[in-house]
């Protein structure tokens, strides 16, 4: 018989302090995918576990994106088994997200899973996934009383900071609750990246000016060489120098 011994790391009950966010206290704020996500460090089986998760306005966590996962990698504190919500009770080897939404490309599967684990000859169901120590997916019994688990719940989207967003802000109705940027600045404004800049249009033909051109936010203005007036002909010797286009 094999004796599998499984080195744990120390788990201390060290007090872990999130600052209180837009999420509350407990809770991370992950703002591109508008979540707040909270670690819970008791045990419970995969439904059970999604129940509390429920209980606090949430569910079970669902994992999109390789940004996702980064984010949860770096707020687990103790490195353990996590139930996260993803399953495949309804159709052996179709795995779906607690949203409804099937898993699609993106997967963080350790090596070797999704898999059958046989005992004794004996085909033991593994339905529903955690994380690993090393924060890769694993599929495993539902009914593993053992595992912590990660909740996830609506973020306060566009009403906190903007949702983050430069230009303007809309939430979507749809089962994602990221919110969307616009892609339309300000006139005078580009926009690289989901970000608005000021356009220099000095750069371009001098911004129109007959002499000098001043970059502003959102603008640009003309003025007249020292000892020359705008009139609406242009500058013209004289003694004033107001500013026009
Ligand atoms: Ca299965
Ligand atoms: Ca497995
Ligand atoms: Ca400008």
């Amino acid at each position: 018989m094999n004796l599998f011994l499984t080195l744990l790391p120390l788990v201390f009950s060290a007090a872990v302090v999130t600052a209180d966010g837009p999420c509350g206290y407990g809770w991370h704020y992950y703002q591109l995918g508008n979540k707040c996500i909270k670690i819970i460090e008791s045990t419970k089986n995969w439904l059970d576990a999604n129940a509390a998760c429920h209980q606090n306005g949430g569910r079970l966590l669902t994992i999109p994106n390789e940004i996702t996962q980064k984010f949860v990698n770096n707020i687990i504190m103790v490195r353990d088994h996590y139930w996260i919500g993803l399953t495949d009770i309804m159709k052996e080897g179709s795995f779906t997200w607690i949203d409804g939404t099937h898993l699609n490309t993106f997967n963080h599967w350790a090596e070797g899973e999704p898999n059958i684990f046989i005992n004794n000859r004996q085909m033991v169901d593994e339905d529903c996934v955690h994380l690993d120590h090393n924060y890769n997916w694993n599929d495993n019994s539902c009914c593993g009383k053992d595992k912590k688990f990660i909740c996830e719940k609506r973020g306060p989207g566009c009403e906190y900071q903007n949702g983050g967003c430069q230009t303007k802000c809309t939430e979507s109705a749809n089962k994602d609750w990221a919110v969307s940027c616009s892609q339309t600045c300000q006139k005078g404004y580009a926009e690289e990246n989901g970000k608005c800049y000021d356009i220099d249009e000095c750069t371009t033909n001098n911004g129109g000016c007959k002499q000098l051109c001043v970059n502003t936010r959102g603008s640009w203005d003309c003025r007249c060489n020292p000892g020359y007036k705008m009139t609406e002909n242009g500058c013209k010797l004289g003694e004033d120098n107001p500013i026009g286009k």
